[in-house]
């Protein structure tokens, strides 16, 4: 039988590289910094690798009674999902196994959970599974990290300090987002990169290099039930977006919401509401590391009087007002606010 030569060069569709890895990516970015010693890099793979397990059980959720309440409330009062569950344990044990986290901080959890890794240098504080209520109707929903290097001796237990530093001492923060695809976004402080998570091969593939987000943009996003509640100013700017025929675009996830907005450019508002005067977003586990990534990208997160990155916290689930997004948008908001 004659077998025929294909002449497959590399530029040949079938010989197309896959593109760089987040392993790879993460062992580049470290070899960069000759005095890094690989402990972030492992902490990132194993927050990755818990992300892929969300990504496999929200694919499957309506599939093996995933969907629906546990019939309890977290600490924040709100009615726990079963995946919400779930997500808190995959997370909690891939950072307890990986042995680089001290302790987490959770929104699950009311206090701070120790890994008994006292060995390990840093402490994340995280929302494992962002945006509750889209998890029955197959709407996007996110994970949310932050991560600090402890402050407390390395070897004793880790205490409140370490989760009350400040998002400025943040050492990474990122977030992964189970939409029409999964992605992980995250920066260590330098650029902001996304990974497309390719469940064929199991990887994360850099998809989203060096993002930085447009400065203005036409999209704001906030729960328009919730208008007659928020203070002047804020009413005043979504009047002004509609003068302006801007879009409205609200999916009811931070995580999709700012991932729309930080890629085509648009602003995202949680103001104070009747029911949540502080607002109801948490700071260290969803504004500060969204803030963090987004400063990194070239936007802003502000509470309305301070950058959000400079508010001082003082409490595991203290909540702050947010806006965050393209900063000509964030100024102007601003600017109306009194
Ligand atoms: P959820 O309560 O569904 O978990 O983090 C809280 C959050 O979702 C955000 O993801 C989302 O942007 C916001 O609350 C939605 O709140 P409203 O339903 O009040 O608009």
């Amino acid at each position: 039988m004659d077998v025929q030569q294909i002449d497959i060069t590399a530029s040949h569709p079938l010989a197309l590289p896959v593109g760089v890895t987040l392993d790879r990516y993460i062992m580049h970015r470290q070899t960069a910094f000759p005095y890094a010693t690989g402990e972030l890099s492992q902490l990132l793979r194993d927050i990755a690798l818990a992300g892929k397990i969300i990504h496999r059980e929200v694919n499957r959720a309506g599939l093996i009674d995933l969907t629906g309440g546990m019939g309890v409330q977290n600490v924040q009062g709100e009615s726990q999902q079963k995946l919400d569950m779930i997500a808190n344990i995959r997370f909690k044990r891939a950072l307890t196994n990986g042995g680089e986290a001290c302790a987490i901080i959770s929104e699950e959890e009311e206090d701070i959970i120790y890994t008994g890794n006292n060995h390990g240098k840093y402490v994340v504080a995280m929302d494992p599974l962002d945006g509750s209520s889209n998890i029955d109707v197959n709407v996007s929903i996110g994970t949310i990290f932050s991560i600090y290097r402890r402050v407390t001796p390395i070897g004793s237990e880790p205490t409140l300090a370490d989760f009350l530093q400040g998002g400025r001492r943040q050492v990474a923060a990122g977030y992964i987002l189970y939409g029409s695809s999964t992605i992980m976004v995250y920066t260590t402080g330098h650029s902001v990169n996304g990974f497309t998570y390719d469940a064929s091969l199991g990887e994360y593939i850099l998809s989203h290099p060096d993002i930085h987000s447009p400065c203005t943009g036409q999209i704001y996003s906030c729960n328009d039930g919730n208008v007659d509640g928020y203070e002047d100013g804020v009413k005043e700017y979504l009047t002004d977006c509609r003068k302006k025929q801007y879009t409205a675009r609200y999916i009811g996830s931070l995580v999709a919401d700012f991932h729309r907005n930080l890629l085509k450019g648009g602003i995202y508002l949680y103001p104070p509401t009747k029911k949540s005067p502080d607002g109801k977003l948490r700071l260290l586990y969803e504004a500060f590391p969204l803030a963090f990534l987004a400063e990194k990208a070239g936007c802003l997160a502000t509470s309305g009087n301070q950058a959000i990155l400079d508010i001082k916290p003082s409490s595991l689930h203290q909540r702050t007002p947010l806006y965050i997004g393209a900063p000509v948008m964030v100024e102007s908001l601003v600017d109306m606010l009194t």
